[in-house]
């Protein structure tokens, strides 16, 4: 039996909807849409898929190609006017939505020194994982925070934040990440700018990172209430040893190397509710094998080079590349150096997934758990 043709029995014998369009059909649907109706057979099937059909597609945006036109908007607009500076990352199959991959949205914003964007607050959560310049800095409710490269910082929902860069500084970049399409699909974005567009340091500088980042310590008496993590900066220094260290304890996991996901440090849990994030290490030489989760996720290469295979199609990356992989589609990565570490920084939606009870995984039984690659770029 063919794909098809078991598809169809499927159907047949499954109580699917296999109802074939005669005129007194045709004429009855058309009477139905003046009504403001439709009949639900002729949808059940798309809008009850067996499984999640993701309307995003797997791609990559490398930095070489993107760089230079993202450094020419320093020239060409100011942050005043453009509130943001940002050049966003349009997934070819999700362009209605502005959206990277699923409901995440994710941007490249640039700023040169003596720079700053007005602060502002929104429904929407927010991260930057920082690409490359000197002096780049937030604050976030009056926390500031000096950033470097390979740093990831939070700019949690309902956060004042406000990004710049020092005097002495150097032109900077870094990777936005939001769930702007998300709160639009559940129609919950407000946006508000901050009546003195710019707020007070009311903390010392760093004072997150100083309070919460202590290994294995948490400050005693502290009350925390938020539903985000106290900890809004992550360091890439720090983060890189931790990999490396349990690097050295455990193989990891099949599919994904050793990973270890960023946390709130007062509840264990995800760093804001609707996005997670993480970074894997992929030792010299690793393979790792195929499986598929519930969820959309937006890589950027922090170190190293490689490759990774996302339904069937290879996509080779580098330093400062950005990718994703739609919901439910398999795929597995490769660090294509013999002698160096391959470190992928991600943000995924899982936090929601997980809220929702909806989600899954699976390896890819076939093959070995490696699967056939059908395109190359
Ligand atoms: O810095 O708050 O890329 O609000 C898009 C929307 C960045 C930000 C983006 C935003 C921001």
């Amino acid at each position: 039996m063919t794909d098809t043709s078991f598809d169809q029995y499927r159907e047949d014998i499954l109580g699917r909807a296999n109802v074939a369009d005669t005129p007194e059909l045709i004429a009855y649907y058309k009477r139905l849409k003046e009504l403001g109706t439709g009949a639900l057979w002729t949808v059940a099937n798309k809008i009850e898929p067996w499984e999640p059909v993701s309307t995003s597609v797997p791609w990559i945006w490398r930095y070489k190609d993107l760089r230079n036109d993202v450094m020419k908007a320093l020239e060409l607009v100011t942050p005043e006017k453009a509130g943001r500076r940002v050049v966003f990352l349009e997934n070819p199959g999700r362009a209605d939505v502005v959206a990277a991959c699923g409901w995440l949205y994710s941007g490249l914003q640039v700023m040169g020194p003596g720079e700053v964007a007005s602060s502002h607050r929104h429904s929407a959560s927010a991260l930057r994982f920082i690409m490359e310049g000197q002096g780049a800095f937030t604050n976030v409710d009056g926390h500031k925070m000096t950033l470097g490269a390979n740093d990831f910082v939070l700019t949690p929902n309902g956060a004042w934040h406000e990004h710049g860069v020092a005097e002495d500084g150097t032109p900077c970049i870094w990777q936005d990440g939001l769930d702007i399409p998300l709160m639009n699909a559940l129609d919950a974005n407000f946006y508000e700018v901050h009546p003195d567009l710019a707020q007070a340091v009311s903390f010392p500088i760093d004072d997150s990172t100083a309070t919460w980042a202590g290994t294995g310590l948490r400050p005693a008496g502290h009350v925390w209430t938020k539903a985000y993590s106290p900890l809004l900066k992550y360091e890439w220094a720090p983060t890189y040893e931790a990999l490396s260290k349990f690097a050295r304890v455990t193989d990891g996991s099949p599919y994904d190397g050793v990973l270890m996901e960023y946390v709130n440090p007062h509840t264990g849990g995800p760093v804001m509710q609707t996005i997670g994030a993480s970074m894997q290490l992929l030792r010299p030489g690793e393979k790792t094998k195929a499986h598929r989760q519930t969820g959309s996720f937006v890589y950027q290469c922090a170190k190293g080079k490689g490759y990774s295979i996302i339904n069937g199609q290879r996509f080779d990356w580098q330093e400062r590349d950005i990718f994703v992989v739609p919901s439910w589609m398999y795929h597995e990565h490769a660090n294509a150096s013999d002698n160096e570490d391959a470190c992928l920084f991600t943000f995924n939606d899982l936090p929601v997934m997980r809220a929702l009870g909806l989600y899954r995984e699976e390896a890819l039984a076939e093959n070995n758990g490696h699967q056939p690659v059908l395109t190359w770029s």
